[in-house]
């Protein structure tokens, strides 16, 4: 049985989702998400230049100032998008944990599901996007990579020592070239077809650089 693995800089509760008790109702969380969504769809097509608080607001159907009193800029509304990209994968280790696969298992259900959320939720599309472009945003972002790299470095530490790593296979570099590999592989299926082939790009990385890790 794995011990359970870090999780650097990934909160379920990101600081920009923290609200004071009296911010907690319901709807006001619920304007917030439509607000996300909506800036997660705009920044994911458009990029941060090419989106306005205004172009969220018309989206959103609501006002700037409504837009404004949830995010009091585009700055903040960008951060927000990628932190709530963040939010994605302790969910997803939870369940990839919940397959009781071993340490190995629970790193191809991860990736595995990480795949599918690149080529699916637009929240996760659109951090990806904002990271690239973080330069044009005003405060700082998460720090990128980081977060996937020690989770896979301590799943595969946990691999070896159970016997499911070749031996040869040190497990940072194999949990650093899955990582770099994988978004090299996203990037390059987004810039050239939309994502459109995302999965099937994947299988291949998987096939090829996964597996044979395998002892
Ligand atoms: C992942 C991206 C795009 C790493 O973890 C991250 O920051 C990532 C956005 O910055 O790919 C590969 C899973």
């Amino acid at each position: 049985m794995e011990d359970a693995p870090k999780l650097a800089g990934w909160e379920s509760t990101p600081p920009s989702a923290r609200r004071s008790p009296d911010l907690r109702q319901d709807r006001a969380q619920r304007t917030r998400e439509l607000v996300l969504n909506c800036a997660a769809e705009l920044f994911a097509a458009r990029g941060f230049h090419g989106t306005s608080v205004q172009d969220v607001a018309a989206a959103a159907k609501m006002t700037k100032g409504a837009v404004y009193f949830h995010f009091p800029g585009k700055d903040v509304l960008a951060v927000a998008v990628v932190e709530a990209h963040y939010t994605r994968w302790p969910a997803l280790l939870e369940r990839a944990r919940a397959q009781q696969a071993g340490p190995f298992g629970t790193v191809l259900a991860m990736v595995d599901g990480a795949a599918e959320a690149f080529a699916e939720d637009v929240v996760v599309q659109a951090g990806a996007r904002l990271q690239l472009e973080s330069i044009l945003i005003g405060l700082p972002l998460p720090t990128p990579y980081i977060g996937w790299i020690e989770l896979l470095a301590d799943l595969l530490g946990q691999a070896l020592e159970q016997g499911e790593l070749r031996p040869d296979v040190d497990p940072g570099a194999a949990a650093r070239t899955i990582v770099s590999t994988f978004f090299g592989m996203q990037h390059i299926s987004a810039t050239l077809y939309d994502r459109a082939d995302l999965r099937e790009r994947w299988r291949e990385v998987r096939e090829l650089v996964l597996l044979p890790l395998r002892a």
